[in-house]
Order: structure tokens, then sequence, then C-alpha cells
């Protein structure tokens, strides 16, 4: 069956990429398939909005470039509250350079990414060298790679003919290839049915989710996690400000919405594998 009509722990048993497994464990340990994205400027908020999202989520995801007073300890301290509240990280990076670049921008620098992220993202555009790049530096650490297939921003140039070039990419690759930010699911893309491939299920990671509002007049499109998860089949719903809103201050406001798309998000996948 497709793999998005199957639960989370029997997709866990196939997956051999230890990133791949470890998230979908997470999931089905945590019966949350929500992702908080924690995009604020400050390490105090970052470590605040972690700790109070934490027990309802399956990954965190960061832009770590955007913390103007990062120091290496915020890493340790990101890595307690992984442990301490069971998420996966995902460092939403965008890799898309040469081989050689990314390799270096994954291992080195000030983030020095790969020694602490355990998936992370590039973008297609530069062809299959960049996934030789990077997991030339993440396949020995067991880390995953998920590729840009589409993206939630209204006009985006990711789709037809470039989605399905990236799936076939992913396919190529499939002991870092993880999944794909999309939209929707992937499987078989680009193959007739008759060459559709058996075990093919990689993560769908989904960005652009939100109950309160459809974007953000900057080009952010929103869809709520029951659209994304069951009509269209996604594994995992990524939020971030829907979740803490305009005051990363307001604790009690934060865990609220925390629980209330863990629930709608539960809930989807549910209806989704009902027979
Ligand atoms: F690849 C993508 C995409 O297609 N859309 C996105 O919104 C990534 N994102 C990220 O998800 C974006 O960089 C933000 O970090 C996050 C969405 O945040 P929001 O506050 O829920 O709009």
């Amino acid at each position: 069956s497709s793999p998005h009509l199957r639960t989370y722990a029997e997709r866990a048993l196939q997956h051999k990429n230890p990133a791949a497994k470890l998230l979908l464990e997470t999931i089905e340990r945590k019966k949350s398939n929500l992702a908080v994205s924690v995009d604020v400027a400050s390490a105090k908020d970052f470590l605040a909005i972690i700790d109070v999202v934490g027990p309802f989520v399956c990954l965190i995801k960061t832009h770590i470039d955007i913390i103007h007073d990062f120091t290496p300890s915020l890493i340790t301290d990101l890595q307690a509250l992984s442990v301490k509240h069971d998420f996966v990280i995902f460092e939403d990076r965008k890799f898309a350079d040469i081989g050689n670049t990314v390799a270096l921008q994954y291992s080195s620098g000030v983030h020095k990414i790969a020694s602490w992220s355990h998936i992370t993202n590039a973008h297609p555009v530069p062809g299959p060298s960049i996934i030789s790049g990077l997991s030339s530096v993440g396949l020995p650490l067991g880390r995953g790679l998920l590729l840009l297939a589409e993206m939630s921003t209204k006009g985006s140039l990711a789709s037809g003919s470039y989605t399905e070039a990236a799936v076939q990419m992913a396919r190529e690759h499939r002991n870092f290839v993880i999944g794909f930010i999309a939209q929707r699911r992937m499987d078989g893309i680009g193959t007739t049915p008759d060459e559709s491939i058996p075990d093919e299920d990689f993560l769908i990671l989904t960005p652009g989710v939100g109950l309160d509002v459809s974007g953000d007049g900057m080009g952010q499109q929103y869809r709520t996690p029951r659209q994304v998860v069951l009509d269209s089949g996604c594994d995992v719903i990524i939020v971030g400000r829907g979740i803490y809103g305009k005051d990363p201050s307001l604790v009690e406001a934060i865990s609220a919405q925390a629980q209330r798309y863990r629930d709608d998000g539960w809930a989807a996948y549910l209806a989704r594998i009902k027979p």
C-alpha cells in the first residue's frame, strides 16, 4: 500500500537511514507529527520557546543563522533540550551551491551544522553533485537530507518538471536523501504506473501550515493540518508563527497553540490510516 496509508511505526522499520528511522520512531512515540520552526533572533527566546513546545513536537526546525547572539553553547543547550523532550533537530539551511562548497558550509564555519543537526535540506538546482557533497559529510555521521521539491510560497518556481527531476535525483541517493520539503506526496512522481517503484517511501515535511490566517503578506501561503496530512498525505506539519505568534514571552499561549496543532495533525493522521 501507499506509504501514507501505513503507520509511522511500520514505516520506521523499513527505513535504513538513521535520521529517517529516528524521526518516524519519535513521531510514533510522542504521537505527534508536529514540527515547530523557531524563527526568532535571540538565543534566550529560541531556547525558551523550544522548552515550552518540546513536549508536543517530534522535531524542532532551526534557522541557526538568524540568532544574533549565537555562541557554541547554544548548540549544547539545544542538544540538552532535544534529549529532555525527545525531539529530532532539522536545520533548514537550504544549501544550493557546488558539492565542494556545500560540504564546507555543512561541516565548518561558525555553526558546524553537520555536528548537531540530524536532518538538513538542499535545493536540487545545482544537480546531483549537491547530494554527493553533503553526503560526504553527513552520511558517516548518520544524518539525513531532504530535497526541496516544492515550496509553500506564491509563485514558486519549484513545480512541474523541476519537482519531477528532484524526485529522480532523490531516487539515485536513497541512503542519504530521506524525503522532501513538499506540499503533497511524491511517491511515483515522474514514473508511469507500470514502472512505479515498489518500496518508495519518502518522508514529506510540509511548511506553510496555519489554522488562523491564509498568508503573511510576504508570499507565504498557509493550509490547515487536515489539508496537509489528510488531503495531501504529508507526514510532518511545520508550524512557525502560528504557534509562537508575535510575542515569544507568552508561555501559556504558546503551549496551548502547540497542543492545538499537535492534536489537529494527529487527528488528521488517524483519519488517514483508518481502514
Ligand atoms: F521550504 C520552505 C517553504 O517552502 N516554506 C517555508 O515556509 C521553508 N519554509 C520555512 O518554514 C520558512 O523558512 C520558515 O522557517 C518556516 C515557516 O514559518 P511560518 O512562520 O509558519 O510561516
